[in-house]
């Protein structure tokens, strides 16, 4: 499930056939990685298309910008209109959204206040993250020999494509050694999340899910699957975890755009739990599917029909 070969890319304002949506290779962005981006998703309902909490990606993006002093020469209503625009125009009923702000083509030099900020929307088809059997029978990871970000290195709480080198060295250290996923700790030695996912941990009824200072990214699903929990009558707690506390969880999962709700069933081939998605995992992850196929009240107002 690659990407497309045909299709529109909006770039600054324009919509642009995909092949043609270009950079140059000079630009700032290619040299240091200064760009910041969304992952969101669209999905295909009884009513119609609707975005996942389109606003909170949107405010993320702007956050993320604004950490990284970037001037977006538009607001976010804008930015909302443009998405939609971008699925329209791709004839899309269900899609990944992917905005991106970078640095683009400028003057040479690490300060990247000589290079234009540029704008680019890309969707396309996007199925299950870590593949269909992953949502259904979980996923058999490790704990990376990586830490995540130290806060006073890379700021967690903007999602800046910086931050996914070290993404990256976690995913390529998971899969050499055979595993879906890498679990990082924090600087401190406490859990704090995948590559590209939050963390929750089911123990005794209780559901657990490091804290934002734990150097994770403010997860947007993470934050739905706060709630959609909570209105299922569990108790959610975001507190520090420790790593042997997963090795003797009952059961775990990850969330994220991407990944949506995708079970554990081993952490360094420690089996957690049954070894299967337990009942908790399997009730949180059937509310969530339910309100995103519009198959359950949206009664968060999640859903923005297109
Ligand atoms: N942590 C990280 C580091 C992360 O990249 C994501 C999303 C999350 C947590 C979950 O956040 P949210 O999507 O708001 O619930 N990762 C995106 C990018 C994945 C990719 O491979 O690209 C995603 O899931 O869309």
């Amino acid at each position: 499930m690659g990407f497309p070969s045909a299709g529109k890319i909006w770039m600054n304002g324009s919509l642009v056939d995909w092949a043609d949506a270009k950079i140059h290779v000079a630009s700032h962005v290619i040299h240091y990685g200064s760009a910041v981006f969304e992952g969101a998703r669209c999905y295909a309902t009884p009513k119609g298309s609707a975005c996942f909490r389109l606003d909170a990606h949107t405010t993320r993006l702007y956050n993320s910008a604004k950490i990284y002093r970037m001037q977006v020469p538009f607001g976010p209503e804008a930015m909302n209109q443009a998405i939609i625009d971008t699925i329209k125009a791709n004839n899309l009923k269900a899609c990944y959204i992917r905005p991106l702000i970078y640095r683009g083509y400028g003057e040479p030099g690490v300060s990247p206040y000589g290079s234009p900020v540029d704008v680019a929307i890309l969707c396309w088809e996007w199925g299950a993250y870590l593949g269909a059997e992953a949502l259904e029978k979980g996923v058999a990871v490790r704990i990376s020999s990586w830490n995540r970000v130290a806060p006073n290195t890379f700021p967690t709480m903007a999602k800046a494509s910086a931050n996914y080198a070290s993404s990256q060295l976690i995913k390529m250290e998971a899969i050499a050694d055979g595993y879906a996923e890498g679990i990082a700790l924090d600087v401190n030695g406490f859990v704090s999340e995948g590559s590209a996912q939050n963390l929750f941990v089911v123990r005794d009824g209780v559901i657990r899910t490091p804290p934002l200072y734990a150097s994770v990214l403010p997860g947007i699903t993470r934050d739905s699957i706060i709630a959609v929990a909570r209105d299922l009558g569990y108790e959610v707690r975001e507190e520090l975890v420790q790593r042997e506390s997963l090795y003797v969880a009952d059961e775990m999962f990850f969330s994220g755009t991407a990944a949506e709700v995708t079970p554990i069933t081993s952490v360094d081939r420690v089996v957690i739990g049954a070894g299967t998605c337990g009942p908790v995992t399997r009730a949180v992850q059937k509310r969530f599917f339910e309100i995103i196929d519009g198959d359950a009240p949206d009664t968060h107002g999640w859903l923005r029909y297109i």
